[in-house]
C-alpha cells in the first residue's frame, strides 16, 4: 500500500484532510506488520486512546431491512443542522463483496455525500467478526482525532456482531420491525438487555398500527428486565425514518442518556471497562493466532482433530497435548 510518513497522518488526520484520513484509516485496517506498527505509532502520537472525551458513540443494529441506513440518514441530516460532524461506519463481518454493504448504503444515504461534517466508512471487507471489530475501534479513534463527534456504527442483526458492537459503543439502539404485539420475532434476550432504546421503526402508513401494538408488546417484555445498572431505563420509540418521524425525539433520548452518563461518571466507566475487554481481546485474538501456527502444535493438530472425532482420545486430553507442545516450544520456533 501507498504508505505516507508517519508525519504526514497525523497532521492529516489532525487537520482533518480527507484524503489522508481515508489513507488513515486504510493503514489501521491492514495486516501488513510493517503497516500495523506505523498504525499503532499514529494512534499512540495521536492521543487518540486517552484524550478524546466528548465524542459520542452510538450503534445501530437490528435485522436486515428494518431500516438502518435509513434511520442514519435522517438521523444524521438532523444531527447537522445541530451543528454535529458525523461519521458512520459498518461492521458487517457477512459481506464479502468488495466495498461491503454500505457501499449500496452510499447511494442510499444519497443526501449525506458530499457534506464536508459527514464521513462515511464502509466495513472492511473478506474479514472474520474479530477482525472487523478490532478494526471499527481503531478507525473510531482515528475519525475522533480528525474532530467527529458523533460516530455512527450500523451492523446489520446477525450472529454476534451486535454484542460486538454493544461493546465498543456507549450507546446501544436496536431498530425492530412493527409486528404483532406480544410477539417479539425472535429478538434476543441478551440484545434487549443491552439496548438502550428501542425504535420501532417504519411507525408510517399501513404499519402505524402494528407498530404501536409492537410498542406495548416490548414495553411489557421490558418492564420485567427493569433498569440497568447505570440507572438508566430504556425507552422504545416510535419513528419513520423514511418521513423523518420520531427522529428528533430519539436524538433527544439519546442526548438525556449522553448527558445523564457524563453526569454520573457511568459514562467514562463504561468506556474504561471496554478499553480492559478491548485489551484482553486482542490478547485472545493473538493468542489464539500464535497456537494455531506454532509449528508444533500444527504438528499434532489433524491428528488429534481426528482422534477426537474418532473418540479415541478425549477433548481434554487432546488440549492437554496441544497446551503442552505450545508452552515447550515457547522459546523457540515461535514467530
Ligand atoms: N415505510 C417505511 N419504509 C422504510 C422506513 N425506513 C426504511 N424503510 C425502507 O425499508 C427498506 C430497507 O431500508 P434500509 O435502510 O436499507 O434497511 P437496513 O438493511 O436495515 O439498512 C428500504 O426500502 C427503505 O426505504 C420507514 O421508516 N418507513
Ligand atoms: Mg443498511
Amino acid at each position: 500500500m501507498n504508505r505516507l510518513n508517519l508525519q504526514a497522518y497525523i497532521a492529516g488526520v489532525q487537520s482533518c484532510d480527507r484524503r489522508t484520513v481515508a489513507k488513515a484509516i486504510t493503514l489501521v485496517e491492514s495486516t501488513n506488520d510493517q503497516d500495523r506498527a506505523l498504525a499503532q505509532e499514529l494512534l499512540g502520537s495521536l492521543g487518540a486512546i486517552t484524550r478524546h472525551k466528548n465524542s459520542y458513540r452510538i450503534g445501530v443494529s437490528g435485522p436486515p431491512g428494518v431500516g438502518k441506513s435509513t434511520f442514519i440518514e435522517s438521523l444524521s441530516l438532523h444531527l447537522l443542522s445541530l451543528q454535529k460532524r458525523v461519521a458512520i461506519l459498518a461492521v458487517d463481518p457477512t459481506s464479502k463483496r468488495s466495498g461491503g454493504s454500505i457501499l449500496g448504503d452510499k447511494t442510499r444515504m444519497g443526501r449525506l455525500v458530499g457534506n464536508p461534517d459527514i464521513f462515511i466508512r464502509p466495513s472492511p471487507t473478506g474479514e472474520t467478526l474479530g477482525g472487523v471489530t478490532r478494526k471499527t475501534r481503531e478507525t473510531i479513534l482515528i475519525l475522533e482525532a480528525a474532530g467527529f463527534d458523533t460516530i455512527l456504527v450500523e451492523t446489520v442483526g446477525v450472529g454476534q456482531s451486535e454484542t460486538a458492537v454493544a461493546g465498543m459503543v456507549d450507546f446501544f439502539t436496536l431498530l425492530h420491525l412493527p409486528g404483532a404485539g406480544d410477539d417479539l420475532q425472535g429478538i434476543k434476550r441478551g440484545i434487549m438487555e443491552v439496548a438502550d432504546v428501542i425504535v420501532v421503526n417504519k411507525a408510517d402508513g399501513q404499519f402505524l398500527e402494528t407498530a404501536k401494538q409492537a410498542k406495548r408488546g416490548l414495553t411489557a417484555a421490558l418492564s420485567l428486565l427493569g433498569a440497568a445498572d447505570s440507572g438508566w431505563e430504556s425507552e422504545i420509540l416510535l419513528v419513520s425514518s423514511l418521513n423523518n418521524n420520531g427522529i428528533a425525539e430519539c436524538w433527544d433520548c439519546m442526548w438525556k442518556f449522553y448527558r445523564m452518563m457524563s453526569e454520573n461518571g457511568n459514562l467514562q466507566a463504561k468506556r474504561r471497562e471496554q478499553n480492559v475487554s478491548w485489551m484482553w481481546a486482542l490478547v485472545t485474538d493473538d493468542l489464539q493466532d500464535r497456537f494455531k501456527n506454532h509449528p508444533a502444535v500444527q504438528e499434532h493438530l489433524e491428528d488429534l482433530k481426528m482422534a477426537v472425532n474418532n473418540e479415541t482420545v478425549t477433548p481434554v486430553k487432546a488440549a492437554a497435548i496441544l497446551m503442552q507442545a505450545f508452552t515447550k516450544n515457547l522459546g523457540g520456533g515461535n514467530k
